[in-house]
């Protein structure tokens, strides 16, 4: 067999089902997975990254027939809302099939087949639930009876919904057919079983393989072999939405058998549309020299470290060389749920706040371990303002907005007195940073991304160019620090790559270059800008995630089934200048941004006998303009050069039609009797807490 000249490695996340939308725990895989996978290619390495929409069984047929649809139609919709969402979060597959395919077809007769072959698949007699009157067998979700665990009436055959139990149609009580709600009969059929209790050795094996699988999990799965690993039966009776399986008469494979197969047929239709090989067994065959790398969710690893290990030996078909498993998502520090408004859609969270956020928020707590990560609106609101909005883009903002504005874009000849600790301390974390992507521990690279952007923000914070450039003596030094600093920002551009892939082409545009690799940020060495060419025009990196936001995301869950939200629930506002309550939480106050600022210009507004307006450096680059009150304590002309304690977060609001963006706090009665808070001698920008 032809095995391609290099040697690849595929990636795949779990094949969502195709019965629903995708929401904020789905993507904590395909997000986790597609920074490993960017980090890569940023790499250079050959890497492919493949999933699907899993479109068989029961299920969906019972909601297709719900909402008067053929299963094709329905898989249809969420095939479309699926590969939209996953686009819109730039989660960057190469391709996203379908298993209610031709392709998959095929590999699941092939698999089946070569199976059969090796004497893996034996026949037993099962007794099975039957609809006399409508003359059919009946899955599961096609039978409707009494749960024996708490007694609801009206449940499906498989689990309760008021209660979670799990029980087979046997134990449910009165049970009874959904179609024409008749008693079940049971009739003897004969199912085919994939025999998994002859690969017990090879299985224990495969799971003490620490590089294969995660040691806690492996643990886990000692159960099944305490228990004796069970035979699996692999049929379904018809009628039933998967595929026909060859030689028998009205019946289907399980639809657990043909999902994970949906990989190699992805990876068929893969090599089709690209001409890399001539099928998917260039890359599945035994003796390929492809790298396999499944991520999956913890409630799935039995079927990818014991069945599907075991069907791909009787196959004779590669194995994977990991299965990366990672824990559930929480939101605020509780499962998922839609009467606490909490279970998030991934399609109304795009519809209100910018995907970044969470690319970004799921990278920083992500690791190589099937532990839960927690979404906790308030961490996830501040963690974005204080790292990525505060540290990193305030960084870039005002280290190239004072490039552009103050020196026309052109950047200083490199100064290694000057800037190469900076950068050689930076370059030096990037072995860790790609080291950590690829063990997937994102965590870890974001801690050492955010060191890089706090070391050039003190870089910045020492060297005072915001003053330097005002002074034509110190001016050139100002374009110096200025443009050391730089380099950092051109070296986030590959660092950030894998993380928040939209930002960092911000970047790189703004800095007018192509993004930098991680390739070739590992051979990097002061200075890696090339300083001869100009800038581009620089934006603020991204705006600051404010409360009102996160209250949207809540607001855009759906609503629990039993209380319909209301259109306009509006909070009663708070008036504006009642006195504070005696106590209020820590979170209250931590909501405040209070900053130093030092004012640069001052000028009465006319018409105004109180106002002044005033221009505050807040080390943001472009100086603030806020508005206020002091203008009977203090004239115009005594304010530059004053330092000023600013409230940095208060939404812009517009007074005598300037708009104000900010609060400086002072002390008094008001009127004449005010002073201004003074920070004391610290840089524009300097958090006061
Ligand atoms: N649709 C399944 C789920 O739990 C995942 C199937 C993954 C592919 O959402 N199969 N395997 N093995
Ligand atoms: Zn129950």
């Amino acid at each position: 067999m032809a095995t391609p000249a290099s040697t690849p490695i595929l990636v795949t996340c779990a094949l969502p089902y195709a019965n629903g939308p995708v929401h904020l725990g789905h993507l904590v895989e395909h997000i986790q997975t597609d920074l490993y996978v960017r980090a890569l290619r940023s790499l250079g390495e050959d890497v492919v990254f493949l999933c699907a929409d899993d479109t068989h069984g029961a299920p969906i047929e019972l909601n297709a027939l719900k909402q008067g649809l053929s299963p094709e139609q329905f898989i249809a919709k969420w095939f479309d809302e699926h590969t939209s969402v996953f686009r819109d979060f730039q989660v960057s597959h190469d391709h996203y099939g379908s298993t209610n395919s031709a392709e998959n077809q095929h590999y699941a007769n092939l698999i089946y087949g070569r199976a059969k072959e090796a004497g893996a698949i034996g026949k037993k007699d099962v007794e099975q639930p039957f609809d006399a009157k409508a003359g059919r067998w009946l899955s599961d979700r096609f039978i409707r009876g009494t749960c024996p665990n708490c007694k609801s009436p009206d449940q499906y055959g498989d689990a309760c919904e008021v209660c979670n139990a799990t029980y087979t149609p046997r134990e449910l009580i009165d049970a009874r057919s959904a179609i024409s709600g008749e008693a079940l009969e049971w009739k003897k059929s004969s199912h085919a079983f994939f025999l998994l209790s002859k690969h017990g050795e090879f299985l224990k094996q495969t799971l003490a393989d620490a590089s294969f699988i995660n040691p806690g999990p492996a643990a886990q799965l000692g159960q099944f072999f305490a228990k004796g690993l069970a035979d699996w039966d692999i049929t379904r009776d018809g009628p039933y939405f998967g595929f026909p399986i060859p030689g028998e008469t009205n019946q289907f494979f399980y639809v657990w058998l043909d999902a994970p197969i949906g990989y190699i047929a992805s990876t068929e239709q893969w090599v089709k549309k690209t001409g890399r090989g001539k099928s998917a067994l260039d890359y599945w065959s035994e003796d390929s020299n492809a790298t396999i790398v499944h991520t999956i969710g913890k409630d799935i690893v039995y079927f990818h470290c014991l069945f599907w290990p075991a069907v791909l030996k009787v196959a004779k078909l590669k194995r994977p060389a990991k299965v990366h498993i990672h824990g559930h998502l929480t939101v605020n520090g509780e499962k998922m749920s839609k009467s606490r408004g909490t279970f998030i859609n991934a399609r109304p969270y795009l519809d209100v706040l910018d995907p970044n956020y969470l690319r970004f928020y799921y990278a920083s707590l992500l690791g190589s371990g099937p532990e839960d990560i927690d979404l906790s609106l308030k961490e996830f609101r501040e963690r974005t303002n204080a790292e990525l909005v505060n540290n990193l883009g305030n960084l870039a903002n005002r280290t190239l907005t004072l490039l552009a504005k103050e020196f026309g874009g052109q950047l200083a000849p490199a100064n290694p007195a000057v800037g190469k600790p900076l950068v050689e301390g930076a370059l030096a974390k990037v072995k860790a940073i790609v080291d950590a992507f690829r063990g997937f521990e994102s965590r870890a690279a974001v801690k050492a991304i955010l060191e890089i952007g706090y070391s050039a923000n003190q870089f910045l914070t020492a060297h005072e160019p915001w003053k330097k450039l005002k002074d034509p003596g110190t001016r050139e030094a100002a374009h110096q620090a200025l443009s050391e600093a730089a380099e950092i920002v051109f070296l986030l551009t590959a660092l950030l790559e894998p993380i928040v892939p939209e930002l960092a082409q911000k970047l790189a545009k703004q800095l007018a270059r192509p993004s930098f690799t991680l390739k070739q940020a590992s051979a990097a060495a002061y200075p890696i800008l090339d300083r001869q060419a100009r800038i581009g025009e620089p934006s603020p990196l991204i705006n600051r995630l404010e409360p009102e936001q996160v209250d949207k995301l809540i607001a855009a869950a759906p609503p629990p089934p039993d209380k319909p939200k209301k259109k306009d629930e509006k909070k009663p506002e708070k008036k504006a200048d009642a006195p504070p309550p005696a106590e209020i939480e820590f979170g209250d106050f931590t909501r405040v941004a209070l900053k130093a600022g030092r004012v640069l210009a001052c000028e009465k507004v006319p018409n105004a006998d109180k106002l002044l307006k005033l221009s505050v450096d807040l080390g943001e680059g472009t100086p603030r303009t806020i508005v206020s009150g002091i203008a009977e304590a203090y004239a115009p002309e005594q304010l530059p050069g004053r330092g000023v304690v600013v409230v940095a977060n208060l939404k812009p609001r517009p007074l005598k039609g300037i708009e104000s963006r900010g609060m400086i706090l002072t002390a008094g009665k008001g009127g004449k009797d005010l002073i201004l808070l003074d920070p004391g001698d610290v840089a524009p920008g300097t958090e006061v807490k």
